[in-house]
C-alpha cells in the first residue's frame, strides 16, 4: 500500500541520514599518525607537511594534519597554531588519502582509541639520551615543542624508541612489524616524519593543497583591483637570517642547502652549483632579471613579495629609465598567505632558490604548467657589480 511504501521510504532515508553523518567520526583501523611541525617556519612546514602526507598514504595510516606554527605571526600575538583548514581545504587532501585535523581527532577520535594513559611519543632509540632520565623521547622540551602538544592537552607518559634499521624511509612492512596498528594506533612523532626539503617525487602532493573559497576570492578580488595583466611576480628574501644563511654558500656549494635543489636539480649527478648569487642576488641580478622578463612577457605589472626590503623605489625609477609603464604593487601589511596566493597567480615568476616560502610557490605554479624562473640562477641576468646594495 501507499503508508507501507511512504514508511519504507521514510526508514531508508533515515538509514542513509545515519551512515552519511556518522561517517564524520568513523576510526580509521590501520591507524593514524601524528606529529609536530617542530621546525622551521610556514616554508619549511609546508615541505614537511607533503612528506608526512606521502608518509601516512605509504603506511596507510590517517594523517592527522596539526595545525601551522606561526612564530608571533602579526595580528596573531605570540606564536600560534593556525588549523590547516584556515587557510586550506581539507577535502582537497582526500582524493590523495585519508587525513583528519587534529582538533577534530582530539574531540571525536582520541577519546575511543588514544587515552590519556595510551599516549605514547616515538622517536629514535638514540634521541633518548637526550632526555633528562635518558629513557624518554624529550618531545615536550623547549619550544615550539611543549607548547605545541600542550596547546592540544597532550602528554606522554611512554615513550616509544624505535630500533636504529627502521625509519621514515622504511616500508610499511617494516613499520607494521615493529609497530602494528592494532597495539599501536596512534603513531605520534616529535618532529615530521619527513625530509626537508620535500623528496622530488611528493613535490606534485602540493596539487592537493589548495586554497578556501575564500582565500581565493580576495585573491582575485585583489588582482583585479590592484594589477595590471599580465603581471610579473618576484620573491625575494633579504632578512638579516638570509643574509647570515647564505653566508655559509659564500664559495659556492656542490651539495642541497636548504631549498636550493628547486634550481640546482635533485640529481647529485647532474645537479649544478649552488652559488652565492643564487642564494643572495646582487639587486643589479635582481633588476636585471626583473627587466627581461617584464619586456619579454610586454607585463603592466610587477608584483614584489619579500620578507624585509622591496627595492620599490629602485623599480620604479628602472622601469621610468627604460620608458616602461609598469606598475608596481606590494602588499602594506604582512600578509604571507595573500603574498603566496598573488605570486602563484602570476603570469611569470622569479624565485629564490634558496627559499622554501619561493619552493611553495614553484611547486604548486609547476603542477598549473606555469613557468618559474630564479634570480641568479641564469647567466644571462647576472650583474658581478655589487655595488648598488
Ligand atoms: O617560511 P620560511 O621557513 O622560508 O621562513 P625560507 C621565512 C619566513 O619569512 C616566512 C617570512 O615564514 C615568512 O614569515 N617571509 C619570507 C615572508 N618571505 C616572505 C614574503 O614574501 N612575504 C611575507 N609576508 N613574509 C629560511 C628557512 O626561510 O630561512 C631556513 O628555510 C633558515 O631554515 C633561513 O631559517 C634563514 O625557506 O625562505
Amino acid at each position: 500500500s501507499n503508508r507501507t511504501m511512504r514508511l519504507r521510504f521514510y526508514i531508508l532515508t533515515f538509514v542513509l541520514h545515519i551512515l552519511t553523518f556518522s561517517g564524520a567520526a568513523e576510526i580509521d583501523e590501520n591507524g593514524y599518525i601524528a606529529y609536530c611541525p617542530c621546525m622551521g617556519r610556514f616554508g619549511n612546514q609546508a615541505d614537511h607537511f607533503l612528506g608526512s602526507l606521502s608518509f601516512a598514504k605509504k603506511l596507510n595510516r590517517t594523517l592527522i594534519i596539526p595545525p601551522w606554527i606561526v612564530h608571533g605571526y602579526r595580528g596573531y600575538g605570540d606564536d600560534s597554531f593556525i588549523p590547516y583548514s584556515r587557510w586550506f581545504q581539507v577535502n582537497a587532501l582526500k582524493p590523495y588519502h585519508r587525513v583528519i585535523e587534529m582538533k577534530e581527532f582530539m574531540l571525536e577520535i582520541a577519546p575511543s582509541i588514544w587515552l590519556p594513559e595510551k599516549r605514547y611519543i616515538y622517536c629514535h632509540e638514540s634521541t633518548f639520551k637526550r632526555s633528562e632520565d635518558k629513557k624518554s623521547c624529550p618531545a615536550k622540551s623547549g619550544n615550539p615543542f611543549g607548547p605545541f602538544w600542550d596547546n592540544f592537552k597532550i602528554d606522554f607518559p611512554a615513550s616509544e624508541g624505535f630500533p636504529t634499521h627502521l625509519h621514515f624511509h622504511s616500508s610499511k612492512k617494516e613499520w607494521d612489524s615493529v609497530y602494528p596498528a592494532t597495539s599501536h594506533p596512534v603513531l605520534a612523532f616529535m618532529g615530521a616524519p619527513a625530509s626537508y626539503p620535500v623528496n622530488e617525487k611528493d613535490k606534485q602532493l602540493q596539487r592537493y593543497v589548495q586554497w578556501t573559497k575564500d582565500l581565493e576570492n580576495s585573491a582575485g578580488k585583489l588582482i583585479d583591483l590592484k594589477l595590471k595583466k599580465p603581471y610579473v611576480g618576484i620573491h625575494f628574501r633579504n632578512g638579516m637570517d638570509w643574509k647570515k644563511a647564505c653566508d655559509h654558500v659564500k664559495n659556492g656549494l656542490d651539495y642541497p642547502f636548504m631549498s636550493s635543489p628547486q634550481c640546482t636539480g635533485y640529481q647529485r649527478s647532474t645537479s649544478k652549483r649552488f652559488t652565492y648569487e643564487m642564494c643572495y642576488p646582487s639587486l643589479n641580478t635582481v633588476k636585471s632579471h626583473v627587466l627581461s622578463l617584464v619586456k619579454e612577457s610586454n607585463s603592466n605589472s610587477l608584483f614584489i613579495a619579500t620578507d624585509a626590503s622591496s627595492y620599490e623605489n629602485e623599480f620604479n625609477n628602472m622601469f621610468k629609465e627604460a620608458g616602461l609603464d609598469v606598475s608596481i604593487v606590494k602588499l602594506e601589511n604582512d600578509e604571507l598567505m595573500m603574498d603566496l596566493a598573488l605570486l602563484i597567480e602570476s603570469d611569470r615568476f622569479i624565485g629564490s632558490c634558496g627559499s622554501s616560502v619561493t619552493a611553495f610557490v614553484s611547486r604548486k605554479r609547476e603542477v598549473l604548467g606555469r613557468p618559474n624562473e630564479y634570480f641568479g640562477a641564469s647567466d644571462k641576468h647576472n650583474e658581478a657589480d655589487r655595488s648598488e646594495l
